[in-house]
């Protein structure tokens, strides 16, 4: 029996020596390595050696595989021209793989960018990260001005005076924009804003915000309704309605709350009601002052919007804190 086995690795070997290609290493591994294989056949065959001799057959037969199967791991390496490592089986479902989709705000702000590109409006930018002049200062709110106090902002290091703060606002790219360009100038600048208020179903203490300004000659309050109105029903669809509601922002004389009606599901039932969206006016002759325009020369109108709640309406989304919780589930269904 042990010579049997000698025997049968020099043949295994020697068959294996000639194998040049994957069709002979497969016929190789059937007949050798194979269930019904050569190796098989003789380790059924240890049944019938007797006890004495089983321990060095055994082990010798090990031997004989180990040495068959090597040389084989090794013919294949070298020979074959299929992917080494593990097969894979192309036939097997797989895992699903996730599929990412843009969050339902970006594509919100996307959707205003593109509408106010179209009116006319170039993209302008300012830091997150602000100075009291631009943020209050050149705004026309004054050091006494209730809302520059710590409760009301994020002052950087929670020191007040003279220091840096989250942006409130992004009013503050209104002066920045002055401050670079010549008027004429007709922008907008959209980003996060925060404010230290309290989390509910309209109010978190990030933001998004749209900002727009227009200066021109002659600019007046109709240029700023049609304006909005045009915005509204190109945003929203043709049956968005407007309304401006008297209002004060010590940046824009006079000011007005944006008010738009919209349509929202209550029980079951379209029901139409009167949304704030945002602030808007003419602006300030002290802003103008602020960053060197004539304002007896120069008329302009700005608006800032809330994305959040432009986002809200146009979705149907009920709680702004539903934008922030990253639920899959819920982001799904604007995906
Ligand atoms: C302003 O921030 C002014 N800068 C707007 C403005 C711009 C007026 C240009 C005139 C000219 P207000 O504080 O009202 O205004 O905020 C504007 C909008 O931001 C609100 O109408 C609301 O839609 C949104 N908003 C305000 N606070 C929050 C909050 N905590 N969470 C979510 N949205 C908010």
């Amino acid at each position: 029996m042990l010579a049997d086995l000698d025997a049968m690795e020099l043949e295994a070997l020697a068959e294996l020596a000639v194998v040049s290609d994957d069709a002979g290493l497969e016929a190789f591994r059937v007949r050798w390595l194979g269930s019904n294989g050569r190796l098989r056949e003789v380790m059924t065959g240890l049944k019938g050696v007797s006890k004495e001799e089983k321990p060095a057959v055994g082990k010798r037969l090990n031997e004989v595989k180990a040495s068959i199967e090597g040389a084989f791991a090794v013919k294949r390496e070298a020979t074959t021209t299929m992917p080494k490592g593990p097969l894979v089986d192309v036939t097997e479902p797989g895992f699903p793989v996730g599929e990412g989709a843009r969050h339902v705000l970006t594509q919100t702000i996307d959707e205003i960018v593109d509408v106010l590109g179209r009116m006319g409006f170039s993209v302008a930018d300012g830091p997150e990260l602000e100075d009291e002049w631009h943020n209050f200062n050149a705004l026309n709110i004054p050091e006494s001005h209730p809302a520059r106090g710590p409760a009301d902002n994020f002052f950087l290091g929670g020191q007040v005076a003279g220091k840096l703060l989250l942006r409130t606002q992004t009013s503050t790219v209104q002066i920045r924009a002055m401050e670079s360009m010549k008027p004429p100038l007709k922008i907008c600048a959209i980003g996060r804003v925060y404010r230290p208020d309290a989390h509910d179903a309209t109010h978190y203490s990030m933001f998004h915000q749209v900002e727009g300004l227009f200066i021109d000659r002659k600019v007046s309050m109709v240029d700023l309704k049609t304006t909005l109105v045009q915005f509204a029903k190109a945003f929203f669809g043709p049956e968005a309605e407007i309304r401006l509601r008297p209002s004060f922002f010590p940046f824009t004389e006079p000011s007005a709350e944006l008010d738009m009606k919209m349509k929202i599901m209550k029980n079951g039932k379209p029901e139409w009601k009167w949304i704030e969206l945002g602030g808007c006016g003419m602006v300030d002759p002290n802003v103008f002052k602020a960053v060197g325009i004539d304002p007896e020369e120069w008329t302009g109108f700005a608006f800032g919007l809330g994305i959040e709640r432009v986002a809200m309406r146009k979705y149907g989304i009920g709680d702004i804190r539903l934008l922030f919780e990253n639920d899959a589930r819920f982001l799904r269904q604007f995906a």
